[in-house]
């Protein structure tokens, strides 16, 4: 039995898992994790399918007249080398793109940053993150100059006295933590669930509030507004331990409680009652998820979520708190070593001389060698097949996902040249030239880190199957195709202790972290810095020799790791939390006669992202067979339409297809679509990739559709 984690989502439940004597693989409850406590939900309790070599790939495949077939490593490595290297001579390094994933573990996500920056030399590396957190990234690091998702551990969430929950639906997306909701009630706190859905999440508030899609940024400036004229504010809190207070003050009182009911749709009385629970209580946290954050001002919306718990004196004290809930299964560490655009490991910037100067003193660079930031992801796949040539994708499957998804489609199918590596043969996978069987979770060793910042070792349970080779192994090759021969291992351990000293110093610090103490403490929270005074290198040397030995005297008490962030003084410069003076603009496409409908999109419970895993999962299907169009009666009821009948949304971007469901927990105003499929029914053909001008996210949460009846 060997106790490790989910390959899905961010809460990283642990999970312990046993080879089954006639093949296959048992999971069973993994109860020392604190996080989830042997809870599952269906996906986690399904993984092992994914495990079975009849779903997935095992053999690497080339396009040979216009069709994949299966090769020999050797060739289809060769071939990557070919393709890459050609792009290079006639386009130049930055015709070069490389397109990561959160799910990628911490040690990949790394290696991948580093290969770009080193071994194409190319500034074009961005990665899926941009699609999931990156409004609260952006927005948390001009607050507290800090972005880690949780500043606490999830088991503070029940201790505080209310809870906002800002558009998330954590009951299907990462329903072990439904417990700590539950517990907070128990504890006598209050729930309060901001979604323009009644979710199974949203029912189990005590106030629901359910603005329209692409309005949180006016409700939680009509909030403040109301915090400030009920004298609700924490003025010693203010004074103490903030900057920018008066002008952000200032332009809250613009946004008068009537005025946010005209935008959101919330009456009055439910953003007074809601303000009364948050202020009452000693205590309270706001959490907000992609509901709020992927819109094209998702960076000021949750920056005025954090004015409101600033403004309270809700941040850096004990169980009070701005959070994100991150989503991916290693969305936290994916996004700070290196696969971001615009960013260095340990979550440095590529613009600052000194971070360069550290990362190529352990890459052993010239740090003028490194290339500048590159283009957010929606941007660089746009500019797939003209200034962009070639792609090298890891973890992600555009095709789904991605915003317009049918443009993007044509961009990746008009590249000189795209190599996917994966598990399966996912949609972006089979439009590739050359596609290389990787190896997953339970079949590898590496490290990812939680929604709370916590990392966590995730143990290989189970052999590959034979065929297939790990990430690493792939830029191991490549990188030696290309002459860099050492500096790329395979073993995950090794590229770890790279990665330590990379992020030594920096605000996301891995250096006091060893596999050893991950197995041993169940997860470590960073920052962690290493204790002693020696400097990286000859400390580097030591932890090598010494990492497997026991009890390693010559060394002081390692640093405890950091679950808590900001009760001393926050990340920023003077220590104070800054204030960001945001007012309400409205999304990049409001509704007009010809497109008079609203379309969000989201999750279920039983599908992950593009499907490209759980789609493959018998069990998973029967639960979520194929996308929906979610509306309200009323509309339904105009469009003729009856349950279960085909309806296409139309955008201005495209068409897609797919049965009614018809419900009265949907604003009548509003129709959602889960993402989950290809095809007709994909939700990204609709999508509108308006892009938040800081963190660079699109407007996956809202645009403007006309809804038709099909006629069979
Ligand atoms: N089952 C399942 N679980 C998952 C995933 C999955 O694909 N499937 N993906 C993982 C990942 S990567 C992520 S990022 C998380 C996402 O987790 P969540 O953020 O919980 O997921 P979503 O369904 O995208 O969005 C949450 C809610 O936002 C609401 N919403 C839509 N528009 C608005 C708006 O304008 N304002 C507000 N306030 N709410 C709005 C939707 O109705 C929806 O209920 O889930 C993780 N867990
Ligand atoms: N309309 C709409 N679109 C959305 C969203 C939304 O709410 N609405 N949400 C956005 C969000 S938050 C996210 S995170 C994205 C996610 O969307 P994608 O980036 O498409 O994420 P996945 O479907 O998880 O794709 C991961 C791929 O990597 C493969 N894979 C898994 N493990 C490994 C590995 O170790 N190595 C390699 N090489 N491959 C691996 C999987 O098989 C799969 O094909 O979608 C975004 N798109
Ligand atoms: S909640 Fe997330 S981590 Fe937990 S079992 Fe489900 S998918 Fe896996
Ligand atoms: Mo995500």
């Amino acid at each position: 039995m060997t106790p490790t984690h989910c390959p899905y989502c961010a809460l990283q439940c642990g999970m312990n898992l046993t080879p089954a004597a006639g093949g296959g693989v048992t999971v069973t409850e993994r109860v020392d994790f604190p996080v989830n406590r042997g809870a599952l939900c269906s996906k986690g309790r399904t993984a092992p399918a994914l495990l079975s070599p009849a779903l997935r790939l095992t053999e690497p495949l080339v396009r040979r007249d216009g069709i994949l077939v299966p090769a020999s490593w050797e060739e289809a490595l060769d071939r990557v080398a070919e393709g890459l290297t050609r792009t290079r001579t006639e386009h130049g390094p930055d015709a070069c793109g490389v397109f990561g994933g959160g799910g990628l573990t911490n040690e990949k996500a790394y290696a991948l940053g580093k290969f770009a920056r080193i071994v194409l030399g190319t500034s074009q590396i961005d990665y899926n993150g941009r699609f999931c957190m990156s409004s609260a990234a952006a927005a948390g690091n001009k607050a507290f100059g800090i972005d880690r998702g949780l500043p606490f551990p999830m088991e503070d969430i029940p201790k505080t006295g209310c809870v906002i929950l800002v558009g998330s639906n954590l009951a299907e997306t990462m329903p072990p933590a439904l417990r700590y909701l539950t517990e907070l009630k128990e504890n006598g706190g209050t729930l309060i669930v901001i979604d323009p859905r009644r979710t199974r999440t949203a029912e189990q508030a005590d106030l629901h509030l359910a603005p329209r899609p692409g309005t949180d940024l006016a409700l939680a400036l009509g909030l403040l507004h109301l915090v400030v004229s009920q004298g609700r504010t924490d003025e010693a809190y203010i004074e103490e331990r903030t900057s920018g207070w008066e002008e952000t003050r200032a332009a809250a009182m613009a946004h008068w409680p009537e005025y946010v009911e005209r935008i959101t749709g919330v009456p009055v009385p439910q953003l007074r009652e809601a303000v009364r629970m948050f202020c009452e209580p000693a205590n309270a946290m706001v959490l907000t998820a992609r509901g709020p954050e992927q819109q094209s001002k998702g960076t000021d919306t949750v920056s005025a979520w954090i004015n409101l718990c600033l403004a309270t004196g809700r941040s850096g004290r004990p169980y009070s708190g701005y959070g994100c809930l991150t989503g991916q299964g290693n969305g936290q560490g994916g996004r700070e070593h290196g696969q971001k655009a615009d960013q260095l490991p340990g979550y440095r910037k590529l613009t600052d001389p000194e971070a360069r100067r550290h990362v190529a003193g352990v890459w052993g660079v010239d740090p003028d060698s490194l290339p500048g930031p590159g283009l957010s992801a929606y941007e660089l796949l746009d500019a797939l097949g003209s200034d962009i040539r070639s792609l090298l994708l890891m973890g992600s499957n555009p095709v789904v996902s991605a915003p317009r998804a049918a443009h993007i489609q044509q961009r990746l199918e008009s590249l000189d040249f795209l190599v996917v590596a994966d598990v399966v043969l996912s949609e972006t996978a089979a439009l590739a030239d050359v596609v290389l069987p990787v190896t997953q979770w339970a079949e590898e060793t590496g490290t990812t880190t939680n929604l709370e910042g916590r990392v966590l070792l995730r143990r290989q349970a189970v052999a590959p199957p034979d065929g297939v080779r790990s990430d690493l192994y792939v830029l191991h090759q490549l990188a030696a195709r290309a002459g860099v021969e050492k500096g790329f291992p395979v073993d995950p351990e090794e590229v770890f202790e790279e990665l330590r000293r990379a992020s030594a110093g920096g605000i996301a610090d891995y250096s006091g972290i060893t596999y050893r103490r991950l197995a041993e403490e169940n997860g470590v929270f960073w920052p962690c810095p290493a204790q002693d005074d020696q400097p990286d290198e000859q400390r580097h040397e030591q932890q090598h020799d010494q990492r497997h030995e026991h009890d390693d005297q010559s060394q002081a008490a390692p640093h405890p790791g950091s679950p808590r962030l900001f009760l001393d003084r926050f990340g920023t410069e003077d220590g104070r939390a800054r204030f960001a003076p945001v007012t309400y603009r409205p999304i990049a496409e409001e509704p007009d006669a010809e497109y008079p409908v609203l379309l969000t999109t989201g999750r279920v419970v039983a599908q992950y992202q593009s499907g490209a895993q759980t789609r493959r999962v018998d069990e998973l299907n029967a639960a979520a067979p194929g996308p929906f169009v979610e509306l309200h009666p009323r509309l339904a009821a105009r469009l003729g339409a009856g349950e279960g009948d085909a309806i296409a949304v139309v955008s201005r971007r495209g068409r897609a297809v797919a049965p009614a469901r018809i419900t009265t927990s949907i604003r009548p105003d509003t129709v959602f679509m889960p993402f989950h499929w290809p095809g007709e029914g994909r939700a990204n053909t609709l999508t509108n990739p308006a892009l938040d001008p800081t963190s660079r996210m699109p407007e996956f949460k809202a645009c403007a559709v006309r809804l038709e009846t099909v006629r069979p």
